[in-house]
This record gives C-alpha cells, sequence and structure tokens, in this order.
C-alpha cells in the first residue's frame, strides 16, 4: 500500500476503462493461458485450474497511469508470476517477460521486475471477477509498473532474451515503466514531456 503517490500523479475516485483495441468477447471453453518461450516445458492453464487450483497471493496496492491518475488501495488476487515461472523452469537466457492478449494488446516487461514479490496474474480486483472492461479474464499486475504493462485478457506470457516493443513502446513509451523512478518514456525523460500530443493520446 503506497504511502504516498510517486512523482507526479494524482489521486482519482475511479478507474478510467482504456481498450485501445476493443473488449474481446472470450469463451472460457477454450480460452487457455499459455506460459511460453524460454523455458523448459511450455505450460497450459484453463480459467477453473487458474482461479480454483493454483496458488494466489492477495494484497492491497495502488494503481498507477502514466497518464497521471492513480487509484488508491485497490484489492488484487491472482496467481504469483514467480509461481508460474518455477512451474516452466525458466532458461537463465530470458531476460524479458512479453505479455500477449485476446485483442492483440502486447506489453513487455523486465524479468525482474515479472518474477519480483507481488507480480501477479490477476484474476481479481476488489473482490470480483475481472469485469470485461477491467480484463477479463486476466491481467498481469506489478505494482511498482505503470499500468499499461497489466495488459488485460492476458493470453500468453512469453519468456525471451531479446527486447521487444508492445502496444504502447512503440509510440515511445518506457521498456521498464517504473513509477518510483518515473521511467515513462524510453530515454529517461519523466515529467518533461507529459504535457506532449504524445501523452494527449495514451492510455
Ligand atoms: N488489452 C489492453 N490492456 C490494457 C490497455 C488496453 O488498451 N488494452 N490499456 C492499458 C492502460 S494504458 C491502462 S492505464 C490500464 C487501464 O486499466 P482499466 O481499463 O482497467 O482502467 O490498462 C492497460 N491494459
Ligand atoms: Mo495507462
Amino acid at each position: 500500500m503506497a504511502e504516498n503517490l510517486p512523482p507526479g500523479q494524482r489521486y482519482v475516485r475511479r478507474f478510467i476503462i482504456y481498450s485501445a483495441l476493443g473488449i474481446p468477447e472470450v469463451g472460457l471453453d477454450s480460452y487457455r493461458l499459455r506460459v511460453t518461450g524460454l523455458v523448459e516445458r511450455e505450460l497450459e492453464y484453463s480459467y477453473r485450474e487458474i482461479v480454483e487450483k493454483l496458488p494466489r497471493l492477495s494484497y492491497v496496492d495502488d494503481f498507477h497511469c502514466v497518464t497521471g491518475w492513480s487509484v488508491k488501495e485497490v484489492i488484487w488476487e491472482g496467481v504469483p508470476l514467480r509461481w508460474l515461472a518455477e512451474q516452466a523452469g525458466v532458461r537463465p537466457e530470458a531476460r524479458w517477460v512479453v505479455f500477449r492478449c485476446l485483442d492483440g494488446y502486447v506489453a513487455p516487461v523486465p524479468i525482474e521486475d515479472a518474477l519480483s514479490e507481488r507480480a501477479i496474474v490477476a484474476f481479481k480486483m476488489n473482490g470480483s471477477v475481472l469485469s470485461p472492461e477491467h480484463g477479463f479474464p486476466l491481467r498481469p499486475f506489478i505494482p511498482h509498473l505503470y499500468g499499461w504493462k497489466s495488459a488485460k485478457h492476458l493470453s500468453e506470457i512469453e519468456f525471451s532474451a531479446e527486447y521487444v516493443d508492445g502496444f504502447w513502446e512503440v509510440h515511445g513509451y518506457h521498456e521498464r515503466g517504473d513509477v518510483w523512478a518515473e521511467e515513462r518514456f524510453k530515454g529517461g525523460f519523466g515529467r518533461h514531456l507529459r504535457r506532449s500530443p504524445l501523452v494527449g493520446r495514451s492510455g
């Protein structure tokens, strides 16, 4: 739980819904979460397995969008990414985790962040199953990274040696996106660019 806000952020009462590529219809019978790439064993889980059988972690933490709004004290619940990585047996060459989604949205994060203690694949926010608007069936959540890394409608977690741009990184958003270091844009620009046209168009 954040005692204070990261630099350049302000609290708002509610989430603003961003769905740049639309909200996909999800057929739970065929839906699978896949763990792929530089692993000893590729994995596949149904939604039911994830919410009923896998270890879970729950905590309260804030959510921060790079455009400057933050939501205080959200209750998160999900499967630790670390646990999934252990099951898959991540190879030492892996440096990045790429989140890929049913709507085509993609977000890369450094492996250190993806395997940090509070990094989860969330299936609940504030005690409820994710709504379609909030990313049903799953979204990763890593409290110290900006919200654009919380890729809604997650379907694949890929471990990779190489960095790849995702949906927002193509437009200059940061490879890592740490909220406390104010990593909003590639090249280390922080709030200097907050009023740029790029920010106006962002999610
Ligand atoms: N699939 C998908 N995931 C996404 C986005 C999106 O447009 N599509 N927007 C991102 C951004 S910029 C933010 S701030 C959060 C917003 O989460 P919310 O829509 O639940 O408020 O989702 C992130 N994940
Ligand atoms: Mo965002």
